[in-house]
């Protein structure tokens, strides 16, 4: 099985990254035969028959083997198959990737591990023939160790991965994104002690300024270990030892910390100790916490000023997995005047949430638990808790992420609000410190069709009430914000997770004509004088920063399989509304000096 492994990359590794052999197999032909059955049923084991590297040379000429990987017929990895191959750009099936590294020389005190930063959607992962496990999910990381199964010199790596949506998968049947397929971020291979720290959190107690907490796991034989902590730049060094499981959990008073805040992004290099070897890490410390209609970050009332960013490169097309991308997608969010962003509708790659760190900006981060999910498959919840919980391991010590979203724009019903009651209880158990929410959705008061209200059961188990909506796109012209009254009877913060509409950029043309720039600057600007007169707003984030591949969206000319909400056109061109956005962030940073 994949297990999570938090501390990896902060251990030295190799990449995988680079070409990688691939072979498109729509009909699964590796994995079943010609009745359909899985292969293994016939006896032939679960040595899948693609599960080697085979170049098509055989030293017996009479053998039948009717498969091979050659390095011509290769992708880059990471990246996503549809932006790379002509003929891959709508697949939705079956791929086999295989890597062949060398490993110099095997160090026998050493473990090793495979670490994948994300595959989409489902793989199932062999080394040298040798099945590792399966993994579900396309947005989270995974790794398995391979210390057994590893050899010195050349190593076969192979994965069969699908992208072939379900009903019981997270996100399921249906989704306003490409559903890019593909080792779409890093591989690499880790080695680490036979005994080394797994896993650690290290933050602020929630509501303290001057309290660390710090959590430490232990893998290996000897799980009783002396753990040094110290933070150099504030003279602090620390012992601890872990307990018979490994484990341990203190919490101890700092003084002089300068917190992280958006204005100043203080990072602190970190060293942990364990079993005499040292890892790294660069941490800030920021407190988060929700007073009736505030959210109090440092202890001050803050506005969230944010946009919704998916994780995509408008202008090159394809998933954003540099960080290169992750600098130009969230210095335009910082042109924009934010100091917020959601990104939707999955975990971002972890060079975001850490670029976001560095840049200060304060994240929501969200799993695709998204629209019509299963929910009273049990086996769907299990998808969506172990998403959950790799999404807050692998970020739990980043000062950026305040927000851990559950789902988006789902339906309240029994079944629905106890999977996310679940989703929730998982959230508040991995992470104390941080604020839980969901994109909830607004109705009308049936009373009274111009008054808009927020009611879901699930906003009670919320810090914070989010919600999206579309008044002047999908609801109305924009003229009908100023007719709209919002009524919402939560004593909770609310932040608007979605609003906006579509324009083409570069289609200029009257207010009122649909498509224009001009018509969704309009739309801007109402929608932003009705958000003001809800008294508990303390956020928005439009959606959404720039164009996005969408198979949903196919009006011929405009949309052409694009979602053109973005402020941002695909040619990354600024549209007029970005402008509506920038100076009302700039009113609002003023406001919450
Ligand atoms: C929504 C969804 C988002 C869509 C957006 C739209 O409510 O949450 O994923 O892309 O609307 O453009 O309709």
């Amino acid at each position: 099985m994949s297990s999570i492994i938090t501390t990896l990359p902060r251990y030295s590794g190799t990449s995988l990254n680079g070409k990688w052999c691939y072979l498109v197999d729509q009909l699964d032909t590796g994995y079943l035969d010609h009745f359909g059955a899985p292969i293994d049923e016939w006896g032939r084991n679960d040595t899948q028959r693609f599960a080697y590297f085979f170049d098509g040379h055989l030293e017996n000429p009479s053998e039948w083997v009717e498969y091979g990987f050659v390095e011509e017929r290769s992708l880059d990895v990471p990246g996503d198959w549809n932006s790379q191959v002509k003929e891959l750009f709508y697949y939705e099936g079956n791929l086999w990737y295989c890597k062949r590294f060398d490993l110099n020389k095997k160090d026998p005190v050493k473990r090793y591990f495979v670490q994948f930063g994300a595959v989409n959607y489902k793989s199932d992962v062999y080394l040298n023939g040798k099945k590792l496990g399966v993994h579900v999910g396309g947005y989270t990381g995974f790794s398995f160790e391979v210390t057994e199964y590893i050899k010195e010199g050349k190593n076969s790596l192979v994965v069969h991965v699908t992208n072939v949506r379900a009903k019981q998968n997270i996100p399921t049947l249906n989704q306003d994104w490409w559903n890019y397929g593909g080792i779409t971020r890093d591989v690499n291979l880790y080695e680490t002690p036979a005994v080394f720290a797994e896993d650690f959190t290290l933050q602020l107690k929630n509501g303290e300024k001057s309290v660390l907490e710090f959590a430490l796991k232990v893998n290996g034989t000897s799980l009783e270990q002396k753990i040094k902590l110290s933070i150099p730049e504030l003279g602090l060094e620390k012992e601890f030892l872990t307990d018979k499981s490994g484990k341990l959990k203190e919490s101890f008073t700092i003084s002089d910390l300068t917190l992280w805040s958006p204005e100043n992004p203080k990072l602190y290099s970190v060293e942990i100790t364990c079993a005499g070897k040292t890892i790294t890490d660069r941490i800030g410390f920021r407190s988060i916490k929700v007073i009736g209609t505030d959210i109090l970050l440092n202890g001050k009332s803050v506005f969230l000023r944010g946009v919704c960013i998916h994780e995509e490169n408008p202008i090159k097309g394809g998933r954003a997995n540099t960080v290169e991308e992750a600098r130009m997608l969230l210095g335009w969010a910082k042109e924009l005047n934010c100091n917020f962003v959601r990104l939707a509708h999955y975990p971002h790659n972890e060079q975001m949430i850490r670029v976001a760190d560095e840049m200060g900006l304060l994240v929501w981060s969200e799993i695709p638990v998204y629209w019509g999910i299963n929910w009273d498959n049990p086996s769907t919840l299990e998808n969506g808790l172990t998403q959950l919980t790799e999404n807050i391991m692998r970020d739990k010590n980043r000062a950026c992420v305040i927000i851990w979203s559950l789902a988006n724009e789902t339906v309240p019903g029994e079944a629905r609000n106890s999977f996310l009651s679940k989703l929730a209880d998982r959230a508040r158990e991995l992470d104390s410190t941080r604020l839980i929410s969901a994109a909830l959705e607004k109705h009308y008061l049936s009373d009274s069709p111009d008054t808009a209200t927020v009611e879901d059961p699930f906003a009670e188990k919320c810090d914070v009430v989010s919600f999206n909506q579309y008044v002047g796109w999908y609801d109305g012209l924009p003229e009908k914000c100023s007719r709209v009254k919002w009524e919402i009877k939560y004593n909770k913060p609310i932040i608007i997770s979605e609003f906006g509409g579509d324009a083409l950029g570069g289609k200029h043309g009257k207010q009122s004509e649909r498509w224009t720039e001009e018509f969704q600057e309009e739309l801007y600007k109402q929608n932003v004088s009705m958000l003001k007169k809800i008294p508990q707003l303390r956020g928005t984030a439009p959606w959404i920063l720039a164009d996005f591949r969408s198979p949903k969206r196919l009006l011929p000319y405009i949309l052409d399989g694009w979602n053109r909400k973005g402020l941002i056109s695909q040619q990354g061109e600024k549209k007029l509304a970005f402008n509506v956005m920038r100076s009302f962030y700039k009113e609002l940073e003023t406001q919450y000096k």
